[in-house]
C-alpha cells in the first residue's frame, strides 16, 4: 500500500508542560505530525487532524537535520527502511507520548484552505495502519465527517474545548455527479450514519466515496481546478513532495488490513 505522508508542523502544544518535555528531548528539531493518506488531492479540504487518544506515539529524528516526525513506533520502523529517518534500518525514539497528550495541539495543514488546524481525538484510528495520524477531510471522508460531527455535538463527552471544534465546516474540494460538492456528508446521510460508532456502515460509505471521488470526481480548487481527480491525484502528490511538505510512505504487504476494491 503506497501512501502519501503529509507533514503537519506543530505550531503550538496543548500546554506548557508537554512543550517543555518535547523541547528538552527533541532539541532544535521542528516536530511534524505525519499523516498517511491515500487521497492527496483532498488536502485542500483539511479541517483538523486526528490521533487515537489511547494510542502510543513517538517522536523520531528525520534524515533532515532540523526535522523530527511524530507517528507510531511501527510506522517509524517502516520509515527507517525507506530512507526517511536519520538512521537506516534502526529506530531512534527521542520521546514517547500518548495520543491524549497531543490533542489540542495546532498544526500546519499543507495545501489546505485552513492553514492551521487542531489535533482532535478519533476512536477508530488503527495502530496497525499508516502512521496512526489521520488528517481529516470531512467533505470527502465519511469517517472524518461522522467524527467531526460527534465532536461538535458532544465536546464535553470527547473532552475537547469548544474553540478546538469551532471551525470544522467541510470545505468543498471535489464535485461528483451523484453527490455534488459534499460527497462525504451526502453518503453519511444516505447510509443513515449517526456517529463514528457506526463502523459497519462507515466502511461501506468509505468504499462508495472512494469510487465516486476517484472515477467521477472533478477538482474544485487548487492548481488543477477543473481536472478529473484521476489526473489531478498524482499531480497534487508530486507538488506536495516537490515542496517538501510530503513524502512517499509504503506499508509492507501482509501487515495491513487492506481495503477491498
Ligand atoms: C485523508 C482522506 C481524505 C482520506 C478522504 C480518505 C478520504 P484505507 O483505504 O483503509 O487504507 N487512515 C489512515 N491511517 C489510518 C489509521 N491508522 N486508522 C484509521 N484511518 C486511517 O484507508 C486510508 C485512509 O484512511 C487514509 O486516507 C486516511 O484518511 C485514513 F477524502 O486521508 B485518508 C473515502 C475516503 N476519503
Amino acid at each position: 500500500q503506497e501512501y502519501t505522508a503529509i507533514k503537519m508542523e506543530v505550531v503550538s502544544w496543548p500546554n506548557p508542560e508537554i512543550e517543555r518535555q518535547v523541547n528538552e528531548k527533541v532539541g532544535g528539531r521542528k516536530v511534524f505530525l505525519v499523516a498517511a493518506t491515500l487521497r492527496p488531492e483532498t488536502m485542500y479540504g483539511q479541517t483538523n487532524c486526528f490521533v487515537g487518544p489511547s494510542l502510543q506515539y513517538g517522536i523520531f529524528p528525520s534524515k533532515n537535520p532540523d526535522e523530527a516526525y511524530l507517528c507510531t513506533y511501527r510506522s517509524a520502523r517502516n520509515m527507517a527502511f525507506q530512507g526517511v529517518s536519520s538512521t537506516r534500518h534502526q529506530v531512534e525514539q527521542l520521546f514517547e507520548l500518548e495520543g491524549s497528550q497531543i490533542i489540542g495541539s495546532q498544526v500546519k495543514a499543507p495545501f489546505a484552505v485552513n492553514p492551521v488546524v487542531y489535533v482532535l481525538p478519533m476512536d477508530n484510528v488503527l495502530a496497525t495502519k499508516g502512521t496512526g495520524v489521520v488528517t481529516s477531510v470531512p467533505s470527502d471522508s465519511p469517517d472524518d465527517f461522522a467524527t467531526t460531527s460527534d465532536l461538535v455535538k458532544k465536546p464535553e463527552f470527547y473532552k475537547v474545548k469548544p474553540e478546538w471544534v469551532a471551525d470544522l465546516t467541510p470545505v468543498p474540494v471535489i464535485s461528483t455527479p451523484t453527490y455534488g460538492e459534499m460527497t462525504a456528508p451526502a453518503v453519511v446521510k444516505q447510509f443513515k450514519i449517526n456517529s463514528q460508532k457506526d463502523t459497519k456502515q462507515l466502511a461501506e460509505a468509505k468504499e462508495i466515496a472512494y469510487k465516486e471521488g476517484f472515477y467521477s470526481g472533478t477538482m474544485l480548487v487548487g492548481d488543477f481546478k477543473g481536472e478529473p481527480v484521476q489526473e489531478a491525484k498524482a499531480k497534487v502528490r508530486a507538488q506536495m513532495i516537490g515542496k517538501g511538505v510530503a513524502f512517499a510512505y509504503a506499508e509492507p504487504e501482509g501487515h495491513v488490513v487492506s481495503r477491498s476494491g
